[in-house]
This record gives structure tokens, C-alpha cells and sequence, in this order.
């Protein structure tokens, strides 16, 4: 190919945004190198949001006592498993309608606020030598709102350049990386062995298994996540 065609092929390619992603990604492959020259593989984080980034059971306890201030609810330090729709419907039937009426409603899910350290430890990670962070996130399938909101809340706290990161899935099983920090204790889908470590993020409703729950934990953002990593590295 003459080199002139080869330059307007180029040249075309960085215009057009879907072909420059892939420019972006093969630059980035899965490999580093060491001081001494060898090759090293990089390390792939996938971060939750919900529990892990965004004050998910916090906002949601909030604004289900400001629309149903004469309703019974469930404290924080009283939440028990993963799914707040199961255990306002054990507390009474009706409520469960009540409690997803909120995270289906507008600006629910970009008005969480974020947990301490949680943007900061991100950001951190995504500087690191030969590290990839993506958040990996399961949208509601009320669509309406969630999808686009968690979008805007990535965009406001990270900013718009990692929205490149951003990974919207129902099944994280399918989603391949060396560690994926959840605060769900049982991260299930299609494929049976996720190429993942799952390390369970400490949130209300799960600080209380104790041996039933196999993964290594991070108790908070206070906790020692770079060791996590590092011990992915070896
Ligand atoms: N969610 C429910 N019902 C609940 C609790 C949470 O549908 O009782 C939704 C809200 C979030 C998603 O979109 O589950 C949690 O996503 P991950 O943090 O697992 O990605
Ligand atoms: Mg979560």
C-alpha cells in the first residue's frame, strides 16, 4: 500500500471515535514491561458500584422515610441480605413495591452520594503501572432512569474521560478480570467459573456472615485494597 493511502486510512481511522476506541484498546493489551525488560501482564480491577462506590442502602433509606414517613422501615444496622425488596416484604407484604418504587424513580441512582474513599481509591488504581480499572454495574431493568444515571454519576465523580471504563451488565460472570470487589455475596450468571477473584465488599446487609461466605473481604475503603491488588500481581 502507498504510503500517502496508508497516512488517509490512518488519518480516517482517529476521526472516527468507535475505530479510535479500538486504536485505544490494542495499545493497551494485557501486557507490561519490567525494569528488567520482561513482560508482565496487567491487572484488571472491576469495581461495583452500588455498596462499593455509591451509597446505595443509605440514599435509599433516606428517601423511602421522606415519601413514606408513616411506614415501618429498616435501619441500617438491622438490614439483612443482599435484596432490600425481600426484607421490606417479609417486614409487610406491600412494602416491597414501596421500597423499588424508589430506586425506579428519577435522580435515585444520580443523586447517591459516594461512600468515603471509595472515588479517591479509583482514581488511585487507575494510575497505577500496568493496572485497568473498569466499574462493572448491574442497571435495574426499570430503564427508564438507572442506565443513564449511572452513566451521569461516573461522568460528575470521575469525569467524562472514564466513561471508557464503565461496564453495564446483568451478569458479571461474563465479564472477564483478576479481581472483582462486590459487596453481593453471591455473584452468579451463565458462566461457572468467572476468571475473577471475588472479594466481598463489607456493606450493612452482609457484615454479618461470617463462615458461609468464602471471599477474602475489604472491610472499607480505609482497608488495604493495594495489598488485594498486589497479591493479584504475584
Ligand atoms: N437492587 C434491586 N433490588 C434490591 C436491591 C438492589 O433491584 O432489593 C438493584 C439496584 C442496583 C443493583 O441496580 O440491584 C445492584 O447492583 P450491583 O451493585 O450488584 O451491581
Ligand atoms: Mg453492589
Amino acid at each position: 500500500m502507498l504510503p500517502s493511502t496508508t497516512t488517509r486510512i490512518l488519518g480516517s481511522f482517529l476521526r472516527d471515535p468507535f475505530k479510535r476506541i479500538g486504536v485505544n484498546m490494542s495499545s493497551s493489551s494485557n501486557t507490561g514491561t519490567t525494569a528488567s525488560g520482561k513482560r508482565r501482564k496487567r491487572l484488571r480491577v472491576l469495581v461495583d458500584m452500588d455498596g462499593v462506590l455509591a451509597d446505595f442502602e443509605g440514599g435509599f433509606l433516606r428517601k423511602y422515610r421522606d415519601r413514606y414517613p408513616d411506614e415501618p422501615y429498616i435501619p441500617l444496622e438491622a438490614r439483612r441480605g443482599f435484596w432490600v425488596s425481600a426484607q421490606y416484604s417479609q417486614l409487610r407484604s406491600d412494602l416491597c413495591e414501596k421500597a423499588i418504587s424508589i430506586w425506579e424513580s428519577k435522580d435515585f441512582f444520580s443523586e447517591l452520594e459516594p461512600l468515603p474513599g471509595g472515588v479517591e481509591a479509583v482514581k488511585e488504581m487507575a494510575k497505577m503501572d500496568n493496572t485497568d480499572v473498569f466499574i462493572c454495574t448491574s442497571p435495574i431493568k426499570h430503564y427508564e432512569h438507572c442506565p443513564r444515571e449511572k452513566y451521569a454519576w461516573v461522568e460528575k465523580h470521575f469525569g467524562h474521560d472514564f466513561l471508557e471504563q464503565v461496564i453495564l451488565t446483568r451478569d458479571k460472570t461474563v465479564v472477564s478480570g483478576d479481581v472483582l470487589i462486590d459487596d453481593k455475596p453471591d455473584i452468579l450468571g451463565v458462566e461457572p467459573k468467572p476468571s475473577w477473584e471475588h472479594i466481598l465488599f463489607t456493606a450493612c446487609h452482609n457484615k454479618h456472615l461470617g463462615n458461609d461466605c468464602p471471599h477474602r473481604r475489604l472491610l472499607s475503603w480505609d482497608d488495604d485494597w493495594r495489598a488485594v491488588l498486589d497479591s493479584k500481581r504475584k
